[in-house]
């Protein structure tokens, strides 16, 4: 018996697509699929087709940014010590990657810290507050988790330990007790986009310190390769501010992808896991999901989350190369 298939043709106000079509200029069939997607004016065609890094909001919108970059600037004029935490998973170790490298560019009293998959789970950990306390850390960045820690937080009050929060998931009824709390779903949060993802909100908060420490944009923009990982693994909407994010990201991976993300890809791309040297194929948003996105996980896997880490902050192709191939095995 063979299958149907039923389509379901969303309806569009046709005056609005007849508007559409004489601005833009392309077949009305075309317009149907854009007003259906909510694309309903000239220049909003205009940034869906020609993203651009203009159409990125200002990360101060984003409630408790201006908190989090004085507690950062306060940690960096004392020399204390920053630690960067964030979950195992791509979006957890991507985050970590991004802004664990951006402050290395600035800074040098830093680490990070990845909780065991097995002995801690997901999110903020005793053990990981607890390591902060046996090392000296001050201040800790919490990306992709945190926002329902509020035991743990008071934990690490309690230890004169400061914590900043960059989570997307959604709020419970009392926000933790941190310093900062950077999440878009906060109800109080104006930030007009609300799907970015956990890297996404670690991007916000190294271009609002990018500012503060005269960092050239060109060196902010090179973290959207991680960006983009994130958003296709973690499966958040390709809309809006994150289509951006993906479409630059995109870019990165294809014509100058950190050692990391190129020792993963000519690996993927070569199963005898030898460096191959010219590569032709043009990776796309499937490709992260497919391709990249479960080899960070499987480098955290085989061992522990802070490996897929390490792989992607190292800046020696080599080593890089000798890492990597222990995700294709
Ligand atoms: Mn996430």
């Amino acid at each position: 018996m063979a299958l149907e298939k039923r389509w379901l043709i969303e309806e569009t106000d046709s005056e609005i697509v007849n508007q559409l079509s004489q601005s833009l200029k392309i077949n009305k069939k075309l317009c149907h699929l854009l007003v259906a997607r909510g694309i309903k004016s000239f220049e909003e065609a205009r940034d869906f087709f020609r993203p651009n890094y203009s159409l990125l909001h200002d990360p101060y919108l984003m409630k408790d940014m201006d908190k989090a970059i004085q507690r950062i600037e306060k940690a960096i004029s004392k020399n204390e010590k920053i630690l960067v935490f964030g979950d195992y998973d791509v979006d957890g170790t991507t985050a970590v990657s991004l802004v664990f490298s951006f402050l290395q560019s600035i800074y040098s009293n830093i680490g990070y810290y990845i909780p065991d998959r097995y002995k801690e789970g997901y999110g903020i950990s005793f053990a990981g507050i607890d390591y902060a306390e046996e090392n000296n850390f001050g201040l800790i960045i919490a990306l992709d988790c945190g926002i329902k820690s509020n035991d743990k937080i008071d934990y690490a009050n309690n230890k004169n330990i400061d914590f900043i929060i960059c989570d997307h998931h959604l709020p419970g009824d009392e926000l933790p007790n941190a310093v900062a709390v950077l999440d878009q779903k906060r109800a109080d949060c104006n930030y007009p986009y609300k799907e970015l993802s956990g890297c996404g909100i670690g991007f916000k908060l190294i271009q609002a310190l990018a500012k503060v420490y005269n960092v050239a944009d060109e060196k902010v923009y090179a973290y959207l390769d991680l960006v983009a990982i994130s958003i296709a693994s973690d499966i958040v909407p390709i809309t809006g501010e994150n289509r951006v994010l993906t479409f630059f990201g995109l870019q990165y991976i294809n014509e100058k992808p950190r050692p990391g993300i190129e020792a993963l890809i000519n690996i993927a791309l070569n199963k005898d896991g030898e460096i191959q040297t010219s590569r032709k194929r043009i990776l796309e948003t499937m490709d992260l999901v497919f391709i990249i996105g479960p080899r960070i996980n499987a480098a955290g896997r085989i061992g522990h989350g802070s490996q897929a880490v390490e792989l992607l902050v190292e800046s020696d192709p080599t080593k890089a190369q000798e890492m990597a191939k222990h995700t294709s095995k």
